[in-house]
């Protein structure tokens, strides 16, 4: 087989952070040796908060130290208690932040179409003790939003939306921002958005904003006043100074994903031993991952990947195990199609700093490798 190899070629990773400019960054963060106002919602935090508001057109964001802090932020500020049916086919963090809040997890299973949360299943999982429903924007395709809210006002839950894959996703022209009651984005460096670590919440509904502020803060409300059990879970000013440059880069960002995306579909839209990311024409997405699966099946999908990392190429299992499998849980959940997807899936490497070249070789690997497997 010829090809490319590991002895040739550089690896390309899966994601690789995108950086500005780094004078612009320092000129950014120059003014902090002044100020020394470091943290406790300094003067990046509150302009990156507006600058997000108008970027997502969402009445508000609030900032938080990462995304798995901002789930569990939500979980107290909604006030969620008892049962909370979610998808198994996430990050960890989606259902460690119920656990640690002392919530039941209830796995519902994803849609074989774009592996989201089967919206078909939610209903039979309500019970009594149901508070909310946390579905998750798995890489960026965005859930039935519609059928989620007419659930959740039929039944009076909340919904808690993990869009950590999602930023600047629209959905019917709709930034994904503004579904829900509260929306979690992840700002971690492997994300489209990044704040080196960060994450916010989004809503509409103003009298949140009091509360997050509290939750994140310690509850502090003035220099003698405590009026809550908060914890701490402040973003700082040297995040929100990477925020605030990486912002103005985002569309070009996501303008170059898309175009090895379509690099991508074209390369491999004709290999019988693969299914690709279907991308639903209601929804413009951000390109945040490119998912395969290898529809043989686990197997296949192992020998692939140790094959791609053979040729320099580390792909990922996003995800795989499901959350439910994890040797921490191991629910007894049946979820036959997260099941199905999980033992099949790969994610290749995208990020905006890749060149088409670095694509082209990707798929010369798979093709030449894929029917053999
Ligand atoms: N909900 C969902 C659905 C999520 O996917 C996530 C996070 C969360 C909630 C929680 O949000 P945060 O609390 O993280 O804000 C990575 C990320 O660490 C994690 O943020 C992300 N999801 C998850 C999908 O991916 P790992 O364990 O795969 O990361 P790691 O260190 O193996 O890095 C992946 C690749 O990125 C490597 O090839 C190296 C490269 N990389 C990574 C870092 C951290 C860099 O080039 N530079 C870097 O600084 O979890």
């Amino acid at each position: 087989m010829s090809g490319s190899n590991v002895e040739t070629d550089a690896v390309i990773p899966v994601t690789r952070p995108s950086m500005p400019d780094f004078d612009t960054y320092v000129e950014m963060i120059r003014p902090l040796w002044e100020s020394r106002h470091l943290s406790n919602r300094g003067e990046n935090v509150r302009a990156l908060e507006e600058e997000l508001e108008q970027r997502l057109h969402v009445p508000h964001v609030s900032l938080l130290t990462n995304g798995h802090l901002a789930l569990e932020t939500a979980i107290d500020v909604l006030g969620l208690t008892g049962e909370v049916i979610t998808t198994p086919f996430t990050f960890a963090s989606t259902t460690h932040a119920l656990i640690r809040k002392q919530i039941t997890p209830v796995f519902c299973d994803i849609n074989p179409v774009d592996y989201t949360i089967d919206v078909n299943k939610i209903e039979a999982l309500i019970t009594e003790r149901t508070t909310a429903i946390l579905p998750v924007h798995v890489y960026g395709n965005v859930c039935d939003v519609e059928a989620i809210e007419q659930l959740a006002k039929r039944h009076g839950l909340r919904v808690l939306y993990d869009a950590a894959h999602a930023f600047g996703v629209r959905h019917d022209g709709r930034d994904v921002s503004t579904f829900g009651d509260l929306t979690m984005f992840s700002f971690h460096a492997t994300k489209v958005f990044h704040t080196i670590e960060g994450g916010a919440l989004t809503f509409r509904d103003a009298r949140y904003v009091e509360a997050i502020h509290q939750a994140v803060n310690f509850g502090i409300t003035g220099p003698e006043s405590v009026e809550s059990v908060g914890g701490n879970a402040k973003m700082n000013e040297f995040q929100a100074a990477m925020g605030r440059c990486n912002l103005p880069r985002i569309d070009a960002d996501i303008e170059k994903r898309k175009r090895l995306v379509e690099r991508y579909d074209t390369r491999l839209g004709n290999a019988s031993f693969l299914r690709l990311n279907l991308r639903n024409e209601r929804t413009e997405s951000n390109y945040a991952y490119y998912p395969v699966l290898v529809t043989k099946g686990r197997a296949a999908r192992d020998d692939m990947m140790a094959y791609l990392a053979q040729h320099g190429i580390l792909a990922r299992k996003y995800f795989y195990p499901l959350v439910t499998d994890f040797s921490c849980y191991a629910f007894d959940a049946s979820v036959p199609n997260a099941t199905y997807v999980s033992d099949r899936v790969i994610t290749l490497p995208l990020y905006p700093d890749m060149t088409m070249e670095m694509v082209d070789r990707i798929c010369d690997v798979i093709l030449e490798g894929g029917n053999e497997r």
